[in-house]
């Protein structure tokens, strides 16, 4: 038998808090806009992907969550990562005459989510970044992060920032090559350890307008879009990226908050309209804003992506002033488990 070559890695999912939405190049995947996302706690939702390198295979093969996914196998998308990342490795077996030829062979991913897929919970961004990383890994290819980060974009435009764990920006580039479009890191996560993200799934079901339709759909409808590309998101992402050097919470919440806002404006003002939030995302948006008014202080920010399910943000001192509201407005639903007393949840409302 011929020898074989494996890698495993895990990759976490990202939320922007600035969103990328609107592509300038499809075929290379470049965005209309710089955006900005944190990367959350592996132990929670992440990707899982090992492959392995055979000369034995005879062609590239990838299972997603214990199925093989022959529409992904044979994507444009997947076909032009694997051909970066094996072209990166032709280089340097060029270079170097002591590694085997392993860029010519095929290779088998196997990848698994522990979070539901394509429900707007960015299972694209760390697939696609688990993906990358994992076949570098197999190649042995020496590129940082955010070398890596191009191919990634290429993958998924959201997967480039997954690259990085804390808070990270894509920055949007203006080479027509699209070398300049990459992920860079903002500030580590031990910048802001009390920092913590709360996943509320309101509905863990796939989403009927997939991103790369929908932001095509906007950039080419919306009237609002232009607006925002111009002029709302290059200043917010300068103000953002201070926000979070200089770890001001009410800040950096309320330019999260304004751009979910935001990005889905320019959602409904496409034509056809699309709609990613539902019934209960808006009433999890009056939510945070009645618990801050309660407070009297930002104590916490909501972000939606392309689905309905909410990402809150807050500072870990005031996760029980959090949670107190959740679970008194979502206590009746089933399945309630807290590290939390009742008297505990019942002490602010
Ligand atoms: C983001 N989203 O910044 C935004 C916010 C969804 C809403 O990136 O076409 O799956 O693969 O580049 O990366 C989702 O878009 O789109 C996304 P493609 P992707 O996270």
């Amino acid at each position: 038998m011929s020898s074989t070559y494996t890698a495993s890695i895990t990759a976490p999912v990202n939320i922007a808090t600035l969103k990328y939405w609107g592509k300038r190049d499809t075929s290379l995947n470049l965005p209309t806009n710089s955006s900005i996302s944190v990367t959350l706690d592996q132990a929670d939702l992440k990707t899982t992907t090992s492959a392995m390198a055979s000369a034995d295979f005879t062609k590239d093969r990838l299972w997603l969550n214990g199925e093989e996914d022959l529409q992904l196998s044979q994507s444009k998308r997947l076909t032009q990562v694997l051909s970066s990342l094996k072209e990166k490795r032709r280089l340097r077996e060029a270079k170097d005459e002591s590694l085997e030829k392993i860029s010519s062979w095929f290779v088998h991913i196997v990848s698994v989510n522990n979070f539901p897929t394509a429900a707007g919970l960015a299972s694209s961004a760390a697939g696609f970044a688990a993906l990358v990383v994992c076949i570098a890994k197999l190649f042995e290819l020496d590129d940082d992060m955010t070398e890596l980060s191009k191919i990634a974009r290429q993958g998924s435009g959201s997967a480039c920032r997954s690259l990085f764990g804390g808070f990270v920006a894509w920055e949007m580039g203006s080479l027509a090559d699209g070398s300049d479009s990459k992920a860079v890191e903002v500030c580590p996560l031990n910048h802001w350890p009390e920092m913590k993200a709360c996943v509320l799934v309101a509905c863990a079901d796939k989403k009927d307008v997939s991103s790369t339709s929908g932001m095509q759909l906007t950039v080419k409808t919306s009237d609002l879009f232009q607006k925002r590309i111009d002029e709302v998101v290059p200043e917010r992402f300068e103000q953002m990226k201070k926000s979070i050097h200089d770890k001001n919470f009410a800040l950096f919440a309320e330019l999260t908050m304004k751009d979910s806002n935001s990005f889905h404006a320019t959602c409904l003002d496409s034509y056809p309209p699309i709609f990613y939030m539902n019934d209960t995302s808006k009433k999890i948006v009056k939510l945070v804003h009645l618990i801050n008014a309660f407070y009297n202080e930002t104590i916490v920010a909501y972000t939606f992506d392309a689905g309905p399910n909410a990402v809150l943000y807050y500072l870990e001192q005031n996760e029980l002033k959090l949670m107190s509201f959740i679970y008194a407005m979502f206590k009746d639903l089933n399945g309630w488990e807290t590290k939390y007393s009742t008297e505990e949840l019942n002490k602010f409302i």
